[in-house]
């Protein structure tokens, strides 16, 4: 079977990790390539149903854990979608707490899947706002243990993108790139809007071709990590919301 290329696009919560995943899905299966992701303990019911109906689209989960402590979860889910689609382009999402993605899923893969995938550099997306107050040591209003999570997500980057740059001027964007250059020397930057599309085709140009897939490994301090997570907690349920009619005229 033919070897299927591996995106992982992971960042910190509400970073716009899903709404990239979706709008990229889409151009590929456009091009006609066969699509699967991976998307880590969010519900199913978060896929939206239009793209589930096509056709070469497949999606797996991998519940309970980051992919980070979960490495067999993470490989029976490509298992799974290459079986079922023989896809062409994976693309996973980590949950918004999740990294040491470098060492923990790209080194294996590298090392003893690469016949199965060729894995991409880790993008990692990153809302500018946020970004912005991470670099100018406010913590981005998170708790220092979840900052230290930030950190690490973009110190282990073989990509930036910083998102949603339609809610910046150019003068704020040309700012913020100029910050996270000097402050991640090593990743590369692209500005882009996961919602609008404005500088995908760069970033998808690039992931599609390179292989400098993990090429920083950080030292990370599992206390602290574990604690960051913590911190975070998400919620996952489903609220229902009820109403009783009443008269406010009388
Ligand atoms: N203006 C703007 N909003 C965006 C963009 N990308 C994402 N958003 C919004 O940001 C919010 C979070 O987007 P998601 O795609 O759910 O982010 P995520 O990183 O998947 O979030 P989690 O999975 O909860 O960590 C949503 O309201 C999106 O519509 C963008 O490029 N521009
Ligand atoms: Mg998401």
């Amino acid at each position: 079977m033919k070897t299927t290329r591996l995106i992982l696009a992971g960042g910190f919560l509400g970073a716009g990790k899903t709404t990239l995943l979706w709008n990229i899905a889409q151009k590929l299966m456009r091009k006609g390539l066969r699509v699967g992701l991976i998307t880590n303990d969010q519900a199913p019911e978060l896929v939206d149903s239009a793209l589930l109906s096509m056709n070469d689209l497949q999606v797996a989960e991998v519940s309970g854990s980051c992919f980070c402590c979960n490495f067999n979860g993470f490989t029976d889910a490509i298992k799974k979608i290459r079986s079922e689609v023989a896809a062409d382009i994976i693309i996973a999402e980590p949950v918004g707490s999740c990294t040491d993605l470098s060492a923990t899923i790209i080194q294996p893969l590298k090392q003893y899947w690469n016949r199965e995938v060729t894995v991409s550099p880790l993008s990692v997306l990153a809302d500018p706002f946020r970004l912005n107050s991470v670099l100018e040591g406010k913590n981005g209003g998170l708790h220092p243990d979840a900052a230290y999570i930030y950190h690490k997500q973009l110190e282990e980057s073989d990509i930036i993108l910083i998102n949603k740059t339609d809610l910046l001027s150019d003068e704020e964007l040309g700012k913020l790139i100029r910050h996270t250059a000097e402050a991640y020397p090593s990743a590369k930057i692209y500005p882009v809007s996961a919602l609008s599309g404005k500088g995908l085709d760069e970033w998808l140009q690039e992931v599609t071709t390179s292989k400098n897939s993990g090429k920083r490994l950080i030292d990370v301090d599992y206390d602290i990590y574990a604690n960051g997570e913590a911190v975070l907690g998400w919620l996952n349920g489903t609220i229902i919301l009820d109403y009783h009619r009443f008269d406010l005229t009388g």
